[in-house]
Parts: structure tokens; C-alpha cells; sequence
């Protein structure tokens, strides 16, 4: 079975708390039951873990290889920030597809850029939990074809 590593990264446990009218009123405990949900629809299996510790995250992203095919991450403001993410991302190579929440090209500047996008084979935001749930189809799907859906959109 293709098994998927959900990362959650800083901040995303106050969700569905705080700052509804950005982030919305879902908690992460909703979004991780519907993605638990649709990866039973889909024939996957997904594994999912919030750290607010950048560290945290690169060992979870090192442990993967070997065993997850692919990992859907959010990285929040993480993606702006680190490149050691883009690094563990590259070392791995798995395919990553990033999510998020928020449409961020359309917040401020310094969350136009991503790390994370340089190395992910997509990404999908300002969708709300929905991003999640495109994000795991879109992920799967690449999984599933190989190389990707019929050609490379890379660049
Ligand atoms: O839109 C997204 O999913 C983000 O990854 C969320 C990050 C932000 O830094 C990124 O630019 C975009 C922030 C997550 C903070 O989540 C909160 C949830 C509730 C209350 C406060 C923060």
C-alpha cells in the first residue's frame, strides 16, 4: 500500500483557536479525519505529525526515506524561512507536494516565497482544509503514475 507522511509544522496546532477569519475554525484533529478519510477512498495509508521544532521536522523528513513514498507537507512560515527544510527535502527525494491553508501569494510579501515550492513537485493553497485534501490526491496521483501526471510541470 502507498503509505504518505502528513507533516504539520509551527503554529498549526492552534488551529480552529485563533484567527478564524484567516485560518478558519477547523481544528488540525478535523483536518487530519478528513485526510484519514480520503486516504481510506483513495487506498493509501497516511501517517500525520505537528511539531512546532524546526529540527523535528528535518527527522521526520530524514526517517521517510525508505519508509513513505511521499510526504504532504505544510510547513508554515517554515517554508519561508528554512533552508535546511529544502535540503532534508532534496536529500530525501521523495516526492513532497506543499500545502496551504492560505493563499499566501496574496498576504504579504515575505510569504510570497517558499523554500519548500523550489523542491515540490506541486503545491496547492488558499483552499482552506480542501488544500489538504488536493494536495493528497495530487500526491498520490504522482506516486501512482511514476513520473507524474503525463508530463513533468516543473519550470
Ligand atoms: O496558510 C498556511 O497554511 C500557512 O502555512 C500558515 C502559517 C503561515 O506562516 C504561512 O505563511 C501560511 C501560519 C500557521 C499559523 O496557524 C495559526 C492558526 C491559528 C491561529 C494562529 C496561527
Amino acid at each position: 500500500m502507498v503509505r504518505i507522511l502528513i507533516l504539520h509544522g509551527p503554529n498549526l496546532n492552534l488551529l480552529g483557536t485563533r484567527e478564524p477569519a484567516v485560518y478558519g475554525t477547523l481544528t488540525l484533529g478535523n483536518i487530519d479525519h478528513q485526510l484519514s478519510q480520503r486516504a481510506q477512498q483513495l487506498g493509501v495509508s497516511v501517517d500525520t505529525f505537528q511539531t512546532n521544532h524546526e529540527g523535528e521536522l528535518l527527522d521526520r523528513i530524514h526517517a521517510a526515506r525508505g519508509n513513505f513514498e511521499g510526504i504532504l507537507m505544510n510547513a508554515g512560515a517554515f517554508c519561508h524561512t528554512s533552508i535546511a527544510l529544502r535540503d532534508a527535502i532534496s536529500a530525501v527525494a521523495l516526492p513532497v507536494v506543499e500545502v496551504h491553508l492560505s493563499n499566501t501569494a496574496a498576504r504579504e510579501t515575505f510569504r510570497h516565497h517558499s523554500y519548500v515550492a523550489e523542491v515540490a513537485r506541486g503545491v496547492v493553497a488558499g483552499f482552506g482544509p480542501l488544500s489538504y485534501l488536493l494536495g493528497l490526491d495530487g500526491l498520490v496521483e504522482i506516486i501512482r503514475s511514476q513520473s507524474g501526471p503525463g508530463i513533468e510541470y516543473v519550470r
